[in-house]
């Protein structure tokens, strides 16, 4: 497909964007990777499995925040490089949280990070020990100091997605963040909220975005946002993903959301079916079958090409493409809200 003129992506370029033409006998408008997983089994040190992480392209490279299983099945947060998006160097440590004086302030657990940029400052968000599930909000300038910040959200809470700049329209410029409102355990229940703040600190204005439930089931038992939404001319992008319960348990598939821009709680269009489901072995079959689970997505403004990162079987990132004006098109034409 060629470039768009007017780009319908608000955001930079980035030339080395990991991708993969469309296979000319692929039917759907996200494809997979053909070299997936990108990261397999026991990669480095302690760790068994790496999944549900973060990306964002840095200084002509890429960096990563990785939820990494260790040895004692435990999660924690890892730091990672990349020169490609593709291969990946993860620092076999823990990132070593510090609270404001300097004092490190490690994790208890850690899992499914989102990394974006505000201004001049990265943010990750992550599933957090508040005790029990919450939000984890953390910040750094430069990849080596990492400031473990207050948590936003009482607890429970689950998939905490920061949108990447300040939004103007509803209430004059506050930060906005998505979440997703569950139990301690493997929640059989949950919708999308959004909550706003002045600050990072104080959040309130809570509102339901998007319930789980319509005439599908594949996301039937619960929903939540998966990587930070990507701005586009038509709206803020919101890859998310959806859970049905079977006779085997929970299946995880990713669907996509367009919210407006200047007011993120309404949703304007949504996807009816999912867009990627559990099919190949590394998503059917893994420490957790039948997972995807994306968590970053990085986009090329100039060429409208998107790259996801999702976790498979809660064991293996992979990699998806898709093209965000064929996405759009898809999205208009097949569109449940409700
Ligand atoms: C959710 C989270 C995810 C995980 C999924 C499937 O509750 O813990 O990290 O991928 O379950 O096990």
């Amino acid at each position: 497909m060629s470039p768009s003129t007017t780009p319908t992506i608000a955001g930079a370029a980035v030339p080395n964007l990991p991708w993969e033409d469309k296979p000319a006998d692929c039917r759907d408008v996200v494809w997979r990777y053909r070299g997936n997983p990108i990261i397999g089994w026991n990669p480095v040190g302690r760790v068994a499995r790496i999944f549900n992480s973060a990306a964002i392209a840095w200084e002509g490279g890429f960096v990563g925040v990785f939820r990494a299983d260790h040895r004692n099945a435990r999660a924690d947060l890892h730091f990672g490089r990349s020169a490609d998006g593709i291969r990946w160097d993860v620092e076999p440590e823990v990132i070593a949280w510090q609270d404001e004086a300097g004092r490190p302030k490690p994790l208890s657990y850690g899992y499914d990070p989102r990394l974006l940029k505000i201004e001049d400052t990265y943010y990750i968000t992550w599933c957090d020990d508040f005790p029990g599930a919450s939000i984890g909000l953390g910040c750094t300038r430069d990849f080596q100091t990492f400031l473990r910040m207050e948590n936003p959200l009482m607890p429970f809470n689950r998939n905490g997605v920061l949108f990447p700049r300040r939004i103007h329209g509803r209430y004059g410029g506050q930060y906005a963040l998505l979440s997703r409102p569950s139990d301690s355990g493997h929640t059989p229940f949950g919708d999308i909220v959004l909550s706003w703040s002045p600050d990072l600190i104080y959040w309130g204005r809570h509102r339901l975005v998007m319930s789980r439930g319509g005439r599908g089931w594949w996301q039937s038992t619960k929903i939540g946002a998966g990587p930070v939404p990507i701005e586009t001319t038509e709206g803020w992008l919101l890859f998310y993903h959806g859970v049905t319960t079977t006779c085997n348990g929970y299946v995880y598939s990713m669907g996509a959301a367009l919210l407006d821009l200047d007011d993120p709680g309404r949703v304007l269009y949504r996807t009816r079916d999912y867009l990627l489901g559990p099919e190949k072995d590394y998503e059917t079959a893994g420490f957790v079958p039948n997972v995807v689970f994306p968590c970053a997505a990085i986009a090329d403004a100039p060429t409208g090409r998107i790259a996801l990162y999702y976790g498979a079987a809660d064991t293996f990132t992979a990699l998806a493409f898709c093209q965000v004006d064929e996405l759009l098109d898809y999205l208009r034409r097949n569109s449940e809200v409700f």
